[in-house]
């Protein structure tokens, strides 16, 4: 039998690629790992949850009973704001940034972009959500608080970025730039194990994932894309957990599409907490991550922080397909 790493091991193992590396992002990411499984244990008992007492009323224990969003919200700013290695967060739950002080003296370099439940329509039927985070060293000095401008850096400054879907099993999937490894959470021991070593997305698939529902709000070009996949049989999943639908695409092989739409003309995902830590992990498997306007989304200067974006991720075959198209078409209109 193989032995078994557990996530913990592995980051404190990789903290050597990183020369001056002083330990904070590995404690940063052992706190997200942290936080997970307590976030992990709650989606699991959502529909107990919902028995024992719905959203307002006091549970078993005293405590009043959260929207998941908002719990996992709660629980991911806790774990980052307890250890002292986080100076600030951006969450898609929260309209401003949260600055944290430091603990015990520490003076924390690194700000975190998340969103804590992605897809969390989805809780109530039973279907897979996830989380996912992106970490940038701080631009500001370590003696003031954190502004804005600390989070809107490019993707390609980020530092480490990470989903953790819960789902079947739970899996923690991440990266710090040399590589993509994937952890899934034992319950019998309360640990992730390394289970998938230096993941790599397939060169080409036959899975597209897109809200075939808005087919009619979208471009010319991408419309005509989306007709090619189906010509060509490739398999239509969508989930509608954008965490889900591209851990199929890494593992399997394929496409997500958000497009820009009439209600949506700059996409509806966010930039900073859902598709630059999402392109930073496909692209780090080998994968490719642009934009409609066929820009590499990594690239995109972030403006505000809860910026949205079109995005159109997967295999890079696949993505070389679509800017064919996309060209072809573009030069019709
Ligand atoms: P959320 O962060 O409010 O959950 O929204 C993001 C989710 C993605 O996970 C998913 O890909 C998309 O929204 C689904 O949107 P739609 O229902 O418009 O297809
Ligand atoms: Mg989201």
């Amino acid at each position: 039998m193989n032995r078994i790493i557990t996530l913990d091991e592995f980051i404190i193992k990789r903290q050597k690629d990183f020369p001056f590396a002083s330990g904070e992002l590995t404690g940063l990411l052992r706190d997200i790992g942290v936080a997970a499984k307590i976030i992990n244990r709650e989606v699991n008992r959502a529909g107990l949850v919902n028995i024992l007492g719905i959203e307002g009323h006091e549970n078993e224990s005293g405590d009043t009973v959260q929207k998941m969003d908002i719990f996992s919200n709660d629980k991911m700013i806790e774990c980052l704001s307890n250890s002292g290695e986080c100076c600030g967060i951006a969450s898609e739950e929260n309209e401003d940034i949260i600055p944290i002080e430091n603990v015990s003296g520490k003076k924390a370099k690194y700000v975190v972009a998340m969103d804590p439940l992605d897809g969390s329509s989805n809780i109530d039927v039973n279907v897979s959500v996830g989380t996912i985070f992106g970490i940038y060293r701080r631009l500001s000095d370590t003696e003031v608080p954190v502004n804005k401008e600390d989070f809107l850096q490019k993707g390609s400054e980020l530092v480490a970025a990470g989903y953790v879907l819960y789902g079947t099993s739970t899996i923690l999937v991440y990266t710090t730039g040399k590589g993509v490894n994937g952890f899934t959470l034992d319950p019998s021991i309360g640990e992730f194990c390394l289970s998938h070593r230096d993941i790599q997305i397939p060169k080409k698939g036959n899975y597209y994932s897109v809200n075939q529902g808005y087919y009619s709000k979208f471009d010319l070009e991408m419309r005509r894309y989306i007709d090619h996949c189906a010509d060509s049989n490739y398999r239509l999943r969508y989930i509608g957990s954008m965490v889900s639908d591209i851990h199929r695409i890494l593992f399997q092989g394929g496409i997500f599409l958000y497009p820009n739409t009439r209600k949506y003309p700059q996409g509806k995902l966010r930039l900073l907490y859902e598709c630059n830590p999402m392109s930073f992990i496909v692209e780090q498997a080998g994968g490719t991550a642009i934009n409609c306007q066929m820009e590499r989304i990594m690239d995109t200067e972030a403006k505000e922080i809860h910026q949205r974006s079109s995005i159109a991720i997967g295999s890079p075959e696949m993505l070389d397909e679509m800017k064919q198209f996309v060209a072809k078409y573009q030069a019709v209109v």
